[in-house]
């Protein structure tokens, strides 16, 4: 199948000769910046350039709230446009080539075919995610008692069998990954058995796990609250990693940036997982008050730098093995998705970026002997680094825009698509 990509290699070019040599002249001065530590650039650009994270593909879409939805024109209406949205975004920021899909949102006939027509884009496919925590039209269950603990054994049982059906897609997409987070708990003291539905949870869990494929993965999704308010199955990672223990080898724990209680120390938890050989996933956005969905280092680069550290370290000190899913897991709101999702994949990578030049030797040295001061200021000065030329340069080397904001807008791609696509249907978001 040949390549058909949705912007023209031409604009990118014309856009990128703009700005290429102020990119450059950059780069140098941030060469010899860093050569004055002993970084080598170049080596860091190498790093950057492999760095790749998944876009989810209903991010593609306007997200909402619990109260709206505010569709723009040209929005994607079904998998086929939004694997196409996607393309654009990997096209322009060269930084996110797979997919994960939802189910059954993403359902279609043939999947070989999606997974020939993702790869006309030069996408492939992430981890599968299932979708126990609302009812589809002519489910024979609901699951307004939960989903895989549910009171209801035939509810428990479709639950199940509905994941079992995730990961068939996912054997004929190319995926390795399934990604389970449900909605399960309750909204009132007492209203159930709290060590009781978590022994429903694990029996129809270990169903599923048995289904998998052995190069699979089972990830785990903890979340405080919402859509329960009172208890939450599967609230933390202390939960997240019990469940995952007691399933097995392959079964590990996803942490999604907004699915804790304010200020609690995510990096910790990275670091936890990780110890324990745990650390299957992460999903990146940001949040003032709650699981708000917002982009990605919008409200506390520091804190997504941090969590970086500690992925950086995993990834250079791997105890048992280190090889977790990156996703993008936002809910847009007020934005193009795919501007959202473009410079959410920017911050993403400016962090890793930041913690891949962290003088890890003088770090750790520093630690050892107590200063925790030339500690904090040894993260502080990578945090301090611009990195953007690197990041720049990267995307120009690959083929993306330089400036993706300005080619993309450029482009007129959104205004084309509202003219071809038919208009998405109000209602409310997703969570
Ligand atoms: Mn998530």
């Amino acid at each position: 199948m040949t390549t058909t990509l949705p912007i023209s290699d031409e604009l990118i070019s014309e856009q990128n000769a703009k700005i290429s040599a102020a990119v450059l002249e950059d780069y140098e001065a941030l060469g010899r910046r860093l050569k004055r530590d002993n970084i080598d650039i170049d080596a860091i650009t190498r790093k950057v350039a492999g760095f790749t994270v998944a876009v989810p593909s209903w991010g593609a879409g306007r997200g909402g709230t619990r109260f709206a939805k505010f569709p723009i024109p040209g929005e994607p209406t079904n998998v086929h446009e939004k694997l196409e949205d996607c393309a654009v975004i990997n096209q322009l920021c060269q930084a996110t080539p797979r997919v994960s899909p939802h189910f059954p949102w993403d359902k279609v006939d043939d999947y070989s075919a999606l997974r020939e027509e993702a790869e006309g884009y030069g996408l492939g496919f992430d981890a599968v995610n299932s979708n126990t925590f609302q009812d589809q039209l002519g489910q024979a269950h609901s699951y307004s008692t939960g989903s895989l603990s549910s009171t209801d054994a035939a509810t428990r049982a479709q639950a199940v069998e509905h994941n079992i059906e995730c990961v068939e897609i996912g054997q004929k997409i190319g995926s390795k990954d399934l990604t389970v987070w449900v909605g399960d708990g309750t909204n009132f003291p007492g209203q159930q058995d709290l060590g009781r539905s978590l022994d429903r949870y694990l029996e129809a869990a270990a169903e599923i796990y048995s289904a998998l494929p052995d190069d699979w993965r089972m990830l785990l999704e903890h979340k405080m609250f919402e859509p329960a308010f009172y208890s939450s199955v599967i609230s933390d990672w202390g939960s997240s990693i019990l469940a995952a223990q007691t399933l097995g080898e392959k079964c590990k724990c996803l942490v999604d940036l907004g699915h804790h209680a304010p200020n609690v120390n995510i990096e910790q938890i990275v670091a936890r997982l990780h110890r324990f050989g745990k650390l299957g996933g992460f999903h990146f956005n940001d949040s003032k008050y709650g699981d708000d969905d917002l982009d990605s280092g919008s409200i506390n680069p520091h804190q997504l730098f941090l969590v970086f550290n500690e992925l950086v370290e995993a990834e250079q000190n791997p105890r048992d093995g280190f090889n977790p899913a990156y996703m993008i897991d936002q809910s847009h709101n007020v934005t193009d998705p795919i501007e959202s999702m473009m410079c959410s994949a920017d911050a993403i990578l400016s962090a890793y970026a930041k913690a891949v030049i962290v003088d890890r030797k003088a770090l750790h040295a520093a630690q050892d002997s107590n200063d925790a001061m030339l500690a904090a200021q040894t993260l502080r000065s990578a945090y301090k680094a611009d990195v953007s030329p690197i990041l720049a340069k990267v995307r120009m080397d690959k083929g993306g825009a330089i400036d993706m904001l300005s080619t993309y807008r450029a482009s007129g791609y959104r205004d084309r698509k509202a003219q071809e696509r038919k208009a998405v249907g109000l209602g409310s978001g997703i969570v």
